[in-house]
């Protein structure tokens, strides 16, 4: 069915969580619903915040804008509005606009009678931030923990709690998250490659199977994970990829505070080298 087609016929009520009918409709090619009135609420609240912290700022440069969270010695207090309380409700807001955006995805899957997995990736992005300005800076007892809303900035803030722990590289979840990340884009470079080879034709030749597909990967590395296969093996790379740099990043100060390359001392403090 062609895809105008195919809106018309599904373009219809039903499956929102919330809200019923009432905001059951489109705007263009965008699907309102409830979390589509949520997520424009946030994300123009939000955004007018950071438009008056800049103009507050002393900059329009937008590498520099920079919206800060409060000081550490604010604890888990609210701060004053230009002492890191706009970083507070800024945070607010982003967390109503992206968790607004994954439900709205929730009721379009509803709606389309599909799986959930799309709102579920996202939900661990979503975890990932939530754990850089919320669990960690709850666990360390000070919102000053979070990183600071600007393009250089947040940049310095990784840097910067990198070398607090002298070595970020030898953090042992960064290592496994760092090593998802690369994988996943083998595994799309791989997959986005094998599709158009076989799908993608030249002129005057025909579309090949999944069959072959499937045997390219059995001639070349003994073993076939197959075409439904690999998505799963591709959002299970992505995800892992989000799930493990948010345990790299919680537990840094929460649980290590030391240098990371120290973490390893472990493995000399094993009882299976010889004494001397
Ligand atoms: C391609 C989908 C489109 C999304 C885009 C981002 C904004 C911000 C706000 C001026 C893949 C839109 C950007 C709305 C404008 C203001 C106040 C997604 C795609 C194009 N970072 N980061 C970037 C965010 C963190 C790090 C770029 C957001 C952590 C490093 C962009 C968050 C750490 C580098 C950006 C966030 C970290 C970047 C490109 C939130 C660890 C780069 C992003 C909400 C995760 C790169 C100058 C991109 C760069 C970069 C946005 C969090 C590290 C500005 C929204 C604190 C090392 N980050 N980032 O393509 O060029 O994502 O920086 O958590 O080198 Mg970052
Ligand atoms: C947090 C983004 C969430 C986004 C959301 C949506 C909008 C809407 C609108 C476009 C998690 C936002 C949407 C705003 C936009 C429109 C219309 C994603 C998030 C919800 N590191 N490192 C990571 C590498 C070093 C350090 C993660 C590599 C150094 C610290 C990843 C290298 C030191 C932290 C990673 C490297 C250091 C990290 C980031 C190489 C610095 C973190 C990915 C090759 C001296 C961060 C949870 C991520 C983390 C993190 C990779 C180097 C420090 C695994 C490849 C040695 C302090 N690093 N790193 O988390 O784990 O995405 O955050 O050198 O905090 Mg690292
Ligand atoms: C995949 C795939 C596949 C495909 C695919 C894709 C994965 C099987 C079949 C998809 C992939 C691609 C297309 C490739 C490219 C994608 C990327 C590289 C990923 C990154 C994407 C981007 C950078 C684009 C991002 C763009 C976005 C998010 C669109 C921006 C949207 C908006 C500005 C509107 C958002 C809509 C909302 C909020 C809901 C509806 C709301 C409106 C329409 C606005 C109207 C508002 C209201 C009615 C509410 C009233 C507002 C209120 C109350 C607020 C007022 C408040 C005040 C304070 C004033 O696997 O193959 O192919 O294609």
């Amino acid at each position: 069915m062609a895809l105008l087609n195919f809106e018309k016929k599904y373009r219809v009520r039903g499956g929102t969580l919330i809200g019923g009918d009432l905001f059951d409709f489109w705007v263009g090619p965008f699907y309102v619903g409830f979390f589509g009135v949520t997520t424009a609420f946030f994300s123009a609240l939000g955004t007018v915040l950071i438009l008056w912290g800049a103009s507050q700022g002393g900059t329009w440069n937008v590498w520099l804008i920079n919206i800060a969270p409060p000081d550490l010695s604010y604890g888990l207090k609210f701060a004053p509005l230009m002492d890191g309380g706009l970083w507070q409700l800024i945070t607010i807001c982003a967390h109503g606009a992206f968790i607004s955006w994954a439900l709205r995805e929730v009721e379009i899957c509803r709606k389309l009678g599909i799986g959930f997995h799309v709102p579920i990736a996202f939900g661990v992005a979503i975890f990932a931030y939530t754990t850089l300005v919320v669990f960690r800076p709850l666990l360390l007892g000070a919102w000053g923990h979070g990183f600071p809303y600007g393009i250089f900035s947040h940049l310095d803030w990784v840097s910067n709690v990198g070398y607090q722990y002298l070595h970020f590289h030898y953090n042992p979840a960064h290592m496994l998250a760092v090593t998802f990340f690369f994988t996943t884009t083998l595994a799309l470079a791989l997959h986005g490659g094998l599709i158009l080879s076989s799908t993608n034709p030249q002129k005057g030749e025909e579309v090949k199977t999944p069959e072959h597909e499937d045997t390219f990967f059995r001639d070349f590395i003994g073993y076939s994970v197959g075409t439904l296969g690999i998505h799963r093996v591709g959002l299970l790379l992505a995800l892992n990829a989000g799930f493990w740099s948010a345990i790299c990043i919680i537990i840094s100060g929460p649980l290590w505070t030391k240098g990371w390359p120290e973490w390893w001392n472990w493995w000399l403090e094993l009882p299976i080298w010889p004494a001397g």
